[in-house]
């Protein structure tokens, strides 16, 4: 993988940020975020993960994971845990932070929203098959496509602790063909997108960014300590906006919940001044995952550990209403409960 092409020496300069996310599809910058923001999230998420025996007692600053409790057949936190990170003030002040959001008024309409639904990610060592893989932000996110998401790791991030790849260029075609696969969003760019991809190791402060057309993927944490990173995500006010995004990610807690141990008033709501207009939601590439699901379960093509994702897949074709499709969802869902009870 090539470097990152580095955009830092442009930061000032609104109208050269956007010709160079417009021609590359993101932007990295250096020591954009300031460090004892990110160090005190950091430290926060750790002591969550030590009192649930995630970390190591003793190497948790070093964020030394305790590999007995770290639960099979997961690359990250379950919700439970997840949702004690989300209340967490200074993990959702990050994505306010003026640096932040300028550059975000130099690439956008303003004014700018930056989407409520912040995303943290503590990713677990040694499950390469949950790393994240090659995806476009849009069809999760959805109401625009000028969605920009600033990518960044609440810690150093040397090659051993993973972290993200982009490829170059690819925002400029549109919407890719997708197959079923493990990690983060549940489905991957089938284009290799081969010579394109870029990537670096990151410093505390250092942040990524990128268009919602643009592919890109996380890459596998091979050490002993987890990733813990964030995902801001950032749009014009004037344009749509699917409700979800104004809700805790993933549904993991409520506002009310969030805020009930707030100290400070703080940002809370901190959108509800902009007149917004709701996007509807459309299930059309989960609904193309599925029908992929279906074919590769019937040439034999799906990995085994797509197996228990792929069922899931195969019970909501039976709930659409494609007649040809839900009836051979039928005839493998009820292949799989013959030979499971031989
Ligand atoms: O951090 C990761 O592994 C995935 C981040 C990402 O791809 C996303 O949020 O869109």
């Amino acid at each position: 993988m090539k470097p990152f092409r580095d955009s830092t020496d442009l930061v000032g300069d609104a109208a050269r940020l956007r010709a160079r996310a417009e021609e590359d599809g993101y932007l990295f910058i250096r020591g954009l975020l300031p460090v004892d923001r990110l160090e005190r999230t950091r430290l926060e998420f750790l002591e969550v993960l030590r009192e649930v025996g995630y970390v190591d007692a003793a190497g948790y600053r070093d964020q030394l994971v305790n590999p007995a409790n770290i639960p099979d057949g997961r690359g990250s936190l379950p919700n439970e845990t997840y949702a004690k990170l989300y209340l967490l003030e200074s993990f959702h002040a990050l994505q306010l932070e003026p640096a932040l959001l300028g550059i975000m008024e130099g690439l956008l309409d303003p004014p700018v929203l930056a989407h409520p639904s912040i995303i943290a990610r503590v990713m677990f060592p040694q499950r390469e098959i949950f790393t994240t893989p090659p995806h476009q932000d849009f069809p999760h996110v959805q109401g625009t496509a000028d969605v920009y998401t600033a990518w960044f790791p609440l810690h150093d991030l040397p090659a051993s602790m993973g972290g993200l790849a982009v490829a170059a260029g690819s925002h400029r075609r549109g919407l890719y063909d997708y197959r079923p696969a493990l990690g983060a969003g549940g489905m991957a760019v089938i284009d290799p997108l081969g010579g394109t991809w870029a990537t670096d190791e990151f410093r505390q402060g250092d942040v990524l960014i990128f268009h919602s057309l643009t592919v890109h993927q996380g890459l596998p944490v091979t050490g002993d300590r987890v990733r813990m990173s964030v995902d801001g995500r950032y749009q014009s006010a004037r344009e749509p906006v699917l409700e979800r995004t104004l809700l805790p990610h993933m549904g993991v807690t409520t506002w009310e919940e969030v805020y009930a141990g707030w100290p400070s008033g703080g940002s809370q709501y901190y959108w509800s001044d902009l007149e917004l207009t709701s996007a509807q939601p459309s299930d059309a590439h989960l609904e193309q995952v599925d029908n992929r699901t279906l074919e590769e379960f019937e040439d034999g093509s799906l990995p085994a550990e797509l197996l228990t994702k792929s069922l899931g897949a195969l019970e909501r074709i039976i709930e659409r209403d494609d007649p040809e499709r839900r009836e051979r969802a039928a005839a493998l869902l009820a292949a799989h409960a013959a030979s499971d009870r031989n």
